[in-house]
């Protein structure tokens, strides 16, 4: 496994000589976050990128996200267009050493959470979800900041997108799903780039918007669209595992071929679509860590894998779910566990 780091580029607290110092790094995972969604990523900005975390001996070979045009997923008239530009990245991604992007196909929202710092009785504090909380909100019109929020639309605008998905319900979806798929996948194949959905997250819908990639169901329709397998996931253990029904090693063991890109973490499942996110180790949640390792050893996954959202420990204070401590015990955490599942195959 290669394990790397989400780094939000110049402005992200955690410097990249922060992250190289973490033991067993292999690299970044980043994006051009300034550019907006539908156009081109300059050349020169992506080398830049890949300049700044080489020149710290990280690689940057995963991008995370190229960011789906809300237009794409709705199908409308410019989707085309739209997901011509998708694949423009995707080719230029590719020349500068990106093997593997992860991106989402959820309509409006990405991760929603109801408590960005939900106070812990050791004195840190963690994301926590509580679907009562989260459909108490309106989308419309909350004045609220939530992570999956995003923060660029008007009220107006919010209003018009919430309004347009009316007609797409989760068929239409898998139908816009199944045109974006089949305009980038193909590239993917000629450049030499694995694509890797994120789950929803959490894997249900909300708000009356379609939510289709929630566990091994919505799995075997995805890669019956389009079968290459660079037609592949980015294995989001907290996501998927917020439902108890979704049981990771068996999707593990279903598909190695369309693993890519592994985010692992744990959640606290405190009640009926309620939980709050762990340190990662398997004794501070609900998900097994060790069980999730090992199968993924047993496939022989060689792919790229990140800590994901820590806990805000030590003080630390920063972007929630992304300071620096508990994901780099996590990237520890996880780089021991390894190593012990490896040599007891
Ligand atoms: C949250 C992340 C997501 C993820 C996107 C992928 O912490 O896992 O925001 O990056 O859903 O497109």
């Amino acid at each position: 496994m290669k394990m790397s780091f989400r780094w939000y580029g110049g402005k992200d607290p955690v410097t990249l000589d922060k992250i190289a110092q973490i033991p067993g790094m292999h690299g970044i995972v980043s994006a051009i976050y300034d550019v907006p969604v539908g156009q081109a990523w300059p050349v020169e900005r992506i080398e830049a990128l890949k300049a700044q975390a080489n020149a710290k001996g990280l690689a940057f070979e995963v991008v995370e996200s190229v960011p789906v045009h809300e237009r794409i997923k709705l199908g409308a008239p410019d989707a085309d267009e739209l997901i011509a530009v998708f694949a423009e990245n995707l080719r230029r991604l590719a020349a500068a050493g990106v093997k593997v992007v992860c991106y989402n196909f959820m309509p409006v929202f990405d991760w929603l959470r109801s408590e960005l710092a939900q106070p812990l009785p050791d004195g840190s504090n963690a994301l926590a979800y509580d679907e009562a909380a989260v459909l108490a909100m309106d989308p419309s019109t909350s004045e609220l900041s939530l992570p999956g929020w995003d923060e660029s639309y008007t009220r107006e605008e919010m209003r018009e997108l919430l309004s347009a998905y009316k007609s797409v319900d989760a068929e239409k979806l898998w139908e816009n799903l199944g045109r974006f798929l089949h305009g980038v996948i193909p590239v993917c194949d000629e450049v030499g780039i694995k694509m890797a959905i994120h789950p929803d997250d959490p894997p249900w819908s909300l708000f009356g918007l379609p939510r289709v990639i929630t566990g091994a169901e919505g799995y075997g329709r995805l890669f019956a669209l389009e079968p290459s397998d660079n037609n592949g996931i980015t294995l989001c253990t907290g996501s998927l595992g917020a439902n108890p029904d979704n049981d990771l090693t068996a999707l593990i063991k279903r598909w190695p071929k369309k693993l890519h890109f592994v985010h692992a973490r744990n959640i606290l499942i405190t009640g009926e679509r309620k939980f709050r996110e762990s340190a990662h180790p398997t004794d501070c949640g609900s998900l097994d860590m060790y069980g999730i390792l090992r199968a993924l050893a047993e496939v022989g996954f060689d792919g790229y894998v990140r800590p994901d959202h820590g806990r805000m420990i030590w003080g630390e204070t920063g972007k929630p779910g992304y300071g620096l401590y508990d994901r780099a015990l996590g990237a520890a955490y996880l780089i021991g566990l390894w190593e012990g599942v490896k040599k007891t195959l």
